[in-house]
């Protein structure tokens, strides 16, 4: 290997000379960093306090609270940005949490990015300023366009800059140059004009953020079960009797599962969470909205167990359950669900088999739990009645993600848990509309029966063939196959892998197209030519010729609700995402006999075509007006199975290779609690005791002893991808932390200079982010 092969960034604390794209920084303020063990409850007044100091920062105070008040409410208000927890269900009670109040209040802040900013500051210099100032600059308030003379971006009126989409798009030799990516936020009518626009130009290259989230757990839920998604709902997590929370930093990513949580331990149900690190919702919470607990600090624990498993070795846990239920039915007939497993599996006798030949040995060594561990977790799951299972990105970013997700409905049919109250699996979604984007056909995979509807009803004639998603489209824009990137929300350069590959890739086409809120890297990494589209956000007004229009969005467990905005958009020059995606596709497509003017002027429209072409959407208009909207009927929820047996469907896949014994460690990637995926609030990570500090690697106190590192000191970490080729960061600090040995974790979006943009998984497509493969070294000078 050459010097030139090994990709080398420097973390913070060395000056940035020659630094390339890193990404990800938070305010660079020279706090002294600083770590120690959080003993708190989750939650509580940390969060209320946390809070304070954000809306105080972004100068909110007066319309946050107004603005939280409207969130989220039943009849009205818009949905809360943050995450896809589903609003509570009895409606009453405003459940909203300190992660979504920070999210609310980032869109609201009363800062303004405008052209006189731009008139200032070359795309060169802007270059160098941390993630956390770019977008600390405010709201975008106008569209502009990059101008390579001055290297700086100006003004441009909404037509010209659609015109200018148009004419880059009509002169590709083919539709499939271009990529159309869509971040998880953005709301169902939009998405489906979105599609719409991508597919009447002739492609399914629609790369989505989901591609590097929950991609396995739709395909494997779609394999097993004939539907894309969870079966639960929060019903079921008010009446489970054991929780399995696999994978998930739900303190800090899905908040008001703390709620659930802690409601289910007050009844006595068993909560089992199963995670290399003990986080914050493994411990105990006081729930915000419960005034009496908040004044007398009573937290309420929101675990029964928790399994420290292996980074990647959830699958062989599960396999231990199920190996243990196996054992145990040969003498207690009712550890199974014999009837269930008849009348509606199919695989059982496979997966029976190769649970038996899996030694304890070889799930121990796999899942870094002892044999007593997992024969406690079975024991937990005999007795329950009703078990639900819930999981994110711990179970999904990995080499293996569908066969885990498989694993965990193969565990689910043993005892019958679906299709019944209390029971089912229940993955937690991440952007607050991920799911529903995918209903509405953010899909590079779509089925032919959508794309049938879809041509009848819009009169086009869609492309039949697989699309790109996220890593194909890295790739092919390297290759010059992809020339046109339109990225609907997000910050996509910082949130794929493989930071500056990525960021090669947008450099080498031809239009970048960014409709976004705030500015961010993925701005200042474009193509030849480069537009920036200043969009509304979810909080504010959206007036329109035929009034003020709401849109959709679904949550985690298919609901389907109205959100309407209530605040004076951040500038009289934005436009709605529908908007500007009509204004693309009418100068894309001159002679579109789509009626795109139309559907601006009332989304209902855009509802009433959605109706006659999504699954599940009849008469959307109505039922999406009903006070806590409607649910999308979900076939396996009464065990209807749209699978190629008709049933639920046993996988029997063969368990991961373990690790190497070796001087390398499995480093995973995650979120602060201080941060929205690539948004950076502050450089603390309360729930984990950090402060000032994210260029950080935690590792378990054996592993930095064997490497004589002291905690604290300044470490350089080189991953190895699986072509050989070597990616580096340099004089990251080591933390100790408690996790399982040949573990290690950090932070993204910055480590994702470490994934390369090959090692996706070959089963869902998502990269390893989950997975990296590294060696950890004191840095030269200490
Ligand atoms: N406040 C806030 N909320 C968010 C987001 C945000 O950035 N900020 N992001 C949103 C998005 S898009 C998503 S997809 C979700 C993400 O929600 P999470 O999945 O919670 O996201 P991560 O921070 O990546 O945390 C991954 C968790 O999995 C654990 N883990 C890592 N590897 C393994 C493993 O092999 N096995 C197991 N069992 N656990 C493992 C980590 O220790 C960590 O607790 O959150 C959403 N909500
Ligand atoms: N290493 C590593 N990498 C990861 C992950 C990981 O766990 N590890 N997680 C992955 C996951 S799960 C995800 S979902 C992706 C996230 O990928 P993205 O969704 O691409 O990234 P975000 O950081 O959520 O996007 C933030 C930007 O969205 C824009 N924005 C905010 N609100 C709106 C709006 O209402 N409309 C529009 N148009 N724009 C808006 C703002 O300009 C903001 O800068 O990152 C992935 N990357
Ligand atoms: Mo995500």
């Amino acid at each position: 290997m050459s010097a030139s092969d090994v990709h080398k960034t420097s973390g913070r604390d060395e000056d940035t000379v020659g630094r390339t794209v890193t990404g990800g920084d938070g305010p660079a303020d020279d706090k002294a960093p600083s770590w120690h063990p959080y003993h708190h409850p989750a939650a509580g007044w940390g969060a209320a306090k946390s809070v304070t100091h954000v809306l105080v920062k972004e100068r909110a105070l007066l319309d946050g609270p107004r603005a939280i008040f409207r969130m989220n409410h039943e009849n009205g208000g818009f949905d809360c940005p943050g995450c896809a927890w589903p609003d509570d269900t009895k409606g009453l009670k405003l459940d909203i949490c300190e992660n979504g109040i920070k999210h609310v209040t980032w869109e609201m802040t009363p800062k303004r990015v405008g052209a006189d900013f731009f008139a200032e500051h070359t795309v060169a210099e802007l270059s160098t300023w941390s993630d956390f100032a770019l977008e600390d600059q405010g709201r975008l308030t106008e569209p502009l366009v990059y101008d390579p003379d001055t290297d700086r971006y100006l003004p441009i009126s909404w037509q010209e800059a659609f015109d200018l989409v148009g004419r880059e798009l009509r002169a590709l030799d083919s539709p499939h140059e271009a990529a159309f990516y869509t971040s998880g936020r953005l709301g169902n009518e939009a998405t489906f004009l979105y599609q719409l626009m991508a597919r009447e130009f002739g492609t399914n290259n629609l790369p989505d953020c989901s591609n590097m989230c929950h991609e396995a757990s739709g395909r494997a839920l779609q394999a097993a079960l004939g539907t894309g998604k969870g079966t639960a709902d929060l019903k079921d997590w008010e009446t489970a009797d054991a929780l399995f929370i696999l994978g998930v930093n739900a303190a800090s990513n899905a908040p008001r599962m703390l709620t659930a949580l802690a409601d289910a331990y007050r009844r006595g149900a068993q909560i089992v969470h199963v995670n290399p690190l003990v986080e914050a919702a493994a411990t105990r919470t006081i729930v915000p909205h419960e005034i009496t607990d908040m004044a007398l600090f009573k937290s309420t624990r929101t675990s029964t167990l928790n399994l420290q498993v292996r980074v990647g070795g959830d699958m062989a846990l599960l396999r231990g359950i199920a190996k243990a239920v196996l054992e145990e039915s040969r003498h207690d007939p009712k550890a199974l669900d014999r009837e269930f497993i008849d009348r509606y599996t199919y695989g059982f006798d496979a997966y029976r088999a190769v649970c038996e030949q899996t030694s304890w040995e070889e799930l121990e060594e796999q899942s870094g739990l002892t044999r007593a561990d997992m024969l406690e977790a079975a024991g937990i799951y005999s007795r329950a009645d009703r078990t639900l299972m819930s999981w994110c990105l711990g179970v999904t970013q990995h080499e293996h993600g569908v066969d885990t997700v498989r694993e965990i409905v193969n565990v689910l049919l043993l005892r019958g848990n679906l299709g019944r109250e209390g029971a089912g699996p229940s993955p937690v979604r991440g952007h607050s509309n991920v799911q529903g984007n995918r209903t509405c056909g953010i899909d590079h995979r779509p089925e032919q029966e959508f794309l049938d509807r879809l041509g009848a009803v819009c009169g086009i004639d869609p492309p039949r063939e697989h699309g790109m998603d996220t890593v194909a489209t890295l790739q092919a824009m390297h290759d010059g196959r992809v020339k046109v990137f339109v990225g609907m929300g997000g910050n996509f350069v910082l949130a794929a892998p493989d930071t500056e590959f990525t960021a090669e890739g947008l450099r080498r086409c031809a239009l970048t197209v960014q409709v976004s809120t705030k500015l961010n890297r993925s701005h200042l990494v474009h193509g030849g030519k480069a537009l920036i589209l200043p969009c509304l956000g979810r909080t504010e007004k959206d007036h329109q010729r035929r009034g003020v229009q709401a849109t959709s969005v679904e949550d985690s467990m298919s609901m389907v609700h109205l959100s309407v905005g209530m605040k004076k958009p951040a500038s009289p020059h934005l436009l709605s995402e529908p908007a500007i995606i009509a204004g693309m596709a009418r100068a894309t497509l001159p002679d579109s006999t789509t009626p795109w003017e139309s559907y601006i002027e009332d989304y209902d429209r855009i509802r009433d075509t959605m109706a006659q072409v999504l699954d599940g959407f009849e008469d959307f208009n109505r039922r999406v007006r009903l006070p806590l909207g409607f649910r999308i009927r979900q076939p396996a929820r009464e065990l209807v199975f749209r699978t190629a047996s008709g049933r639920a469907e046993f996988s029997a896949a063969p368990l991961p290779k373990a690790p190497p014994r070796d001087d390398t460690l499995v480093l995973q990637t995650m979120r602060s609690h201080d941060q929205w995926n690539t948004t950076i609030y502050s450089d603390n990570d309360r729930y984990r005791g950090i402060e000032n500090l994210r260029t950080l690697i935690l590792m378990n106190a054996d592993d930095m002893r064997a490497r004589h590192i002291e905690p604290g000191d300044l470490v350089d970490i080189t991953a190895t991808a699986r072509d050989g080729s070597r990616r580096r960061v340099e004089r990251y600090r080591a933390v100790e932390y408690d996790m399982p040995r040949g573990c290690a974790a950090g932070y993204m979006p910055e480590l994702n200079v470490l994934v390369a943009a090959t090692d996706y998984s070959t089963q869902s497509d998502q990269p390893l982010m989950k997975n990296i493969t590294v060696r950890v070294t004191p840095s030269e000078g200490g």
